[in-house]
């Protein structure tokens, strides 16, 4: 018999969602109308879709970066980063089709059978650096996040293609290989800017997206989006994260500081923008090393999910990430002109472990670096 989950049950709801393998797609596949207590979120974790409004940035040409134009590319770049964090990018060098393709996939894989996909669940997977799961830190967390997940950790080529799911390697793989060029040119520009001569910018860089992780996020229809929310607020521990999302949109961003726009405000602080979907395009967003390093120029934005209870949301992010024992501190360029660092040096793989260590908090993960 298909099980209950009554408010007292978050011990069986937990092993049922978590430890078994079912995640949020088995939970609604037994038919709720209405989520179970675990994943009521507190008052001031909701997502209220009127108090937000909708990032209006036309996408930046990426094609511009190699031609009379790259000037003008390279501004927009740096000013999206100085600003929100966030920005989204057409013309990026990953072929059209290969987004499509790579939706498809995702869908294919988390509407398999829970059994299927529980091999890959923490502990049973074949390789250690592919993992399904739901939630973000589910053992740590007050309330659940409304969705599944599977990771894949890039080695080569060959574990790529032994290890990662059936349903999904042949395209994650392309993405990512198609991507990175992309995510190297724009840290070009914004290494560059920084002051950091060209000759040490290619290591650093090299050194900077050492590692790299797909995600596919699975958000299935939510009987309650007031109440629940997809991801909670976070920002990414990493370099640059490149995001392809799909069509139903909920991706939801904090402006740090008032952004101006040709003299509008286009965003004041504390203030939610939601980043449109736009088809064909990637969004682009910085991370906390790049905040670090740039001794806090460049924003790490914090952003969240809201769910929506008509049509399940596919995304699809890549990862990039320091080496592990990499240094990781504020580049003696900018601390020059700045006067001050205003984070420490820490170790990459203590500064990750932090991270994973902990539920979402905003940009609290910063603290591990802060002086
Ligand atoms: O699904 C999205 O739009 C964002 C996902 C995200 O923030 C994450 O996976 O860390």
């Amino acid at each position: 018999m298909a099980p209950i989950f009554n408010d007292g049950d978050s011990h069986d709801l937990f092993n049922f969602v978590v430890r078994d393998g079912y995640g949020v797609k088995g939970l609604v596949d037994l038919g709720l109308s209405r989520v179970p207590e675990r994943y009521v979120q507190p008052p001031k974790e909701r997502i209220e879709k009127s108090d937000a409004t909708s990032h209006q940035e036309p996408p930046i040409d990426l094609s511009k970066l190699d031609g009379p134009d790259c000037k003008e590319a390279a501004e927009e770049i740096v000013r999206a980063a100085e600003t929100l964090g966030f920005f989204q990018v057409v013309n990026h060098g990953v072929p059209v089709e290969l987004l499509e393709s790579l939706k498809n996939a995702a869908f294919c894989f988390f509407e398999q059978a829970p059994e299927k996909k529980a091999v890959f669940l923490k502990g049973a997977s074949p390789c250690p650096y592919v993992k399904y799961g739901t939630s973000f830190a589910p053992e740590k967390e007050i309330a659940f996040e409304w969705k599944d997940y599977i990771s894949m950790v890039y080695t080569n080529d060959a574990d790529a293609l032994s290890y990662w799911p059936q349903h999904c390697k042949e395209v994650a793989l392309e993405y990512l290989k198609t991507s990175i060029n992309m995510v190297k040119r724009i840290l070009e520009v914004l290494i560059a800017r920084l002051g950091v001569p060209v000759e040490d910018s290619v290591a650093l860089i090299d050194a900077l997206v050492d590692l790299k992780m797909v995600n596919m996020n699975f958000y299935p229809a939510c009987p309650n989006p007031e109440l629940t929310v997809g991801v909670g607020r976070h920002s990414d521990m990493g370099t640059l994260t490149v995001l392809l999302q799909d069509g139903i949109g909920g991706l939801y961003v904090k402006v740090e500081e008032d952004v101006d726009d040709d003299n509008n405000i286009a965003g004041s602080k504390g203030q939610w923008m939601e980043i449109p979907p736009i088809s064909g395009a990637l969004v682009i967003n910085i991370g906390d090393t790049l905040q670090i390093l740039s001794n806090g120029r460049y924003k790490s934005a914090e952003h969240r999910v809201r769910t929506t209870s008509t049509q399940s949301r596919v995304s699809v992010p890549i990862f990039t990430i320091s080496k592990p024992k990499q240094m990781i501190g504020p580049l003696p360029q900018v601390v020059e002109k700045d006067g001050l660092p205003r984070y420490r040096e820490v170790v990459f793989e203590d500064y990750m472990n932090n991270f994973f260590g902990n539920a979402h908090e905003g940009k609290k993960s910063l603290d591990f670096a802060k002086i």
